[in-house]
């Protein structure tokens, strides 16, 4: 098998990637290690900044999105047993999207021409910094394949393969605290998103449609779901978010360690990381899916140069000006991730309490805190 560029791994990052260099005129094939129905069903991200939306817009991903995507002018933090909205739009002319990274993820597909290869196994990249890398892996049907190529995109996420093949350098920062999510059948307790600063832990209250609310509590690592019946999590959710919830259904109930992480560099010879295989946030900034759009709108265009007009400008550069986004979106979603979960310590406790204070009274915070959550800020 031959292509122009072996796309490892089918979430947002490898999808879009393919589908913005088809657009483009280059040959990538996508593979996959999980099946199509794993993938069309993982429940993440939710937040899309504008750039994010014209990215998909500019790539004709924009349809459904705009039909179904909620535009948010401002979000609320709750502490102190009070509210203080966010005008995001009043304070940066900008607005966000609240449109499921599942729903991102089944337009790409339904867009994907051909379709990734799904339910590969073995998958390993060589020769990475010769002109002529190649993939080799197993493929659904269990039939041993070699994919020639002229480069490989790493955009298999946090627990991929393709890491390994760059001699990278990791920084690595673990929180002391994880998320437990919830999908429920449920409308939305308020129009906009609440993150809440509360005595027993942070919470989050997001959405994904006016039937479908996205609620996150902080829990302690160690902790285990079976410790989280559904009566519990309802009443924890209401007493920290200060917000009568109507309990629902749920589709879909997990536990996520927080953590942070960036790889250096994010290229090697003929192989470019993009998305989660490069660079982890924690969620609380959401940045994840907005990083990995970005990386990949940037690689399309180098890989274009490239490959189509033998100029590596792009190319040379991607691995810098990634790394400074990736850095960017590390310093607010750790500065957010600070601000609003509950440590242990007392210290950091009143530390938060006292980010919060300045947030909400203070222009120049609430609007310098409204730039990093809209994308706007140092030319993000
Ligand atoms: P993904 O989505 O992990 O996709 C990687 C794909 O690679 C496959 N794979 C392989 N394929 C081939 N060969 C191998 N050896 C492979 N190993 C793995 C995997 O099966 C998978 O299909 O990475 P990608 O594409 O870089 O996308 C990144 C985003 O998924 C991630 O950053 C966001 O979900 C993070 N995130 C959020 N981001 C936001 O921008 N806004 C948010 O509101 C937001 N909320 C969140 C989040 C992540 C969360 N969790 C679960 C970590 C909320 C949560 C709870
Ligand atoms: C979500 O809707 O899943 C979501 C929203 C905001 C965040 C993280 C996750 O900061």
């Amino acid at each position: 098998m031959r292509t122009q560029i072996a796309v490892v791994g089918a979430g947002p990052a490898g999808l879009l990637l393919a589908h913005l260099l088809r657009l483009e005129g280059l040959d990538a094939v996508v593979l996959e290690t999980r099946q199509r129905e794993h993938v069309l069903s993982r429940i993440r991200a939710g937040v899309l900044e504008p750039g994010t939306v014209d990215v998909l817009r500019e790539a004709g991903l924009g349809a459904r999105l705009d039909r179904a995507g909620l535009e948010h002018q401002g979000f609320s933090l709750r502490f102190d047993g009070a509210e203080h909205r966010i005008a995001l739009t009043e304070l940066t002319g900008k607005s966000i999207t609240v449109y499921g990274q599942q729903e991102v993820v089944r337009d790409l597909l339904d867009a994907a021409e051909p379709e990734p290869w799904f339910g590969v196994s073995d998958v390993v990249l060589h020769e990475v910094t010769t002109d002529r890398p190649s993939v080799t892996f197993t493929d659904a049907d269990g039939i041993a394949r070699t994919l020639h190529c002229e480069v490989i995109a790493g955009c298999d996420g946090f627990h991929g393969v393709s890491r390994n093949a760059v001699p990278v350098t990791c920084c690595e920062r673990a929180f002391p605290y994880s998320w437990l999510g919830i999908l429920a059948k449920t409308p939305p307790a308020h129009h906009e998103l609440i993150y809440a600063h509360h005595e027993r832990g942070f919470a989050l209250h997001s959405m994904r449609s006016p039937e479908l609310t996205r609620l996150y509590l902080q829990v302690a690592p160690d902790e285990r779901l079976d410790d989280w019946p559904e009566d519990r999590i309802w009443e924890e959710l209401v007493l920290r978010l200060g917000t009568a919830c109507e309990p629902g259904p749920l589709v879909e109930k997990g536990i996520t360690s927080m953590r942070a992480f960036v790889a250096e560099p994010m290229r090697h010879g003929r192989l470019f990381l993009a998305g989660d295989a490069a660079h982890i946030v924690p969620p609380t900034g959401a940045k994840g899916l907005n990083l990995a759009v970005a990386d990949v709108a940037l690689l399309s265009k180098a890989l274009t140069s490239l490959l189509l007009h033998g100029r590596d400008g792009n190319a040379l550069s991607y691995s810098d000006v990634r790394l400074r986004a990736a850095w960017r979106a590390e310093r607010f979603s750790t500065e957010m991730t600070e601000m609003l979960h509950r440590s242990a310590d007392p210290f950091e406790q009143r530390l938060s309490l006292a980010r919060l204070r300045r947030v909400a009274s203070s222009t120049a915070a609430a609007t310098a805190l409204a730039q990093d959550y809209v994308g706007s800020s140092e030319g993000a």
